[in-house]
């Protein structure tokens, strides 16, 4: 399947599950804490600019973002967990909306995959574990991606990966890609995943 990236528009930002798109294309989720690069990275996909909102102050919004790719899929931008300085509203916020994503959601089963995205140096953060935990349990097809792979130095790097692919939270067979927001690292292989996945499940 051919995909023109760059033919890609925001459906909906939602704040309530009630908002969430009834088009009938098949998802794939970006997922992960507040800061880790989920809207740079889906720019970096696309080959946008700055489609998706890139936070200067973490953890601000509590939506959930759909765009729609070429008329043929939808990434979807969930809000980041695990900000500390969020209000308790907001966090309730948070756990309804991307509870209600993956449980209440009458169209769940359009969800093809979800990219569980750690950052690389700093490595899955309690609140990872608790996602990635959920994701082995759900049944969807996941790969995680290690993020802002410009950051460490060449040694740090090969190690944080060595630390990563032994997470116990992540299954042998579940894919483990360094990637980069900066150095568009990591994007080839991220659509080549995405496309497989549209064929799935
Ligand atoms: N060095 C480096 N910085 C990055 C990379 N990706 C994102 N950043 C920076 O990290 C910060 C957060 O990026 P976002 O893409 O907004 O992160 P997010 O996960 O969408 O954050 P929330 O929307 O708050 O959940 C920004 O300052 C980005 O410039 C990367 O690959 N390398
Ligand atoms: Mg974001």
């Amino acid at each position: 399947m051919q995909i023109n990236y760059s033919d890609s528009e925001l459906l909906i930002s939602a704040g309530d599950i009630r908002q969430f798109p009834s088009i009938l294309l098949p998802q794939a989720v970006f997922s992960g804490r507040s800061n880790v690069g989920k809207s740079s990275l889906i720019n970096t996909i696309l080959g946008r600019k700055s489609l998706a909102r890139v936070s200067s102050s973490p953890g601000k919004t509590v939506t959930v973002n759909f765009y729609r790719v070429d008329g043929k899929f939808v990434l979807v931008d969930l809000p980041g967990y695990g900000y500390a300085k969020r209000p308790a509203a907001d966090k309730a916020r948070w756990s309804a909306l991307t509870d209600g994503f993956f449980t209440k959601n009458k169209n769940s089963d359009l969800i093809k995959t979800v990219f569980q995205l750690v950052d690389l140096e700093v490595g899955p953060t309690e609140d990872d574990l608790m996602m990635l935990d959920f994701l082995n349990r759900s049944g969807l097809s996941f790969a995680v991606l290690a993020t802002k792979a410009d950051k460490p130095n060449k040694t740090s790097r090969c190690e944080a990966l060595l630390r990563l692919g032994s997470c116990g939270a992540i299954p042998e067979g579940v894919p483990v890609i360094p990637c980069s927001a900066k150095t568009g690292e990591g994007k080839e292989e991220i659509r080549r995943l995405l496309l497989q996945s549209l064929g799935s499940r």
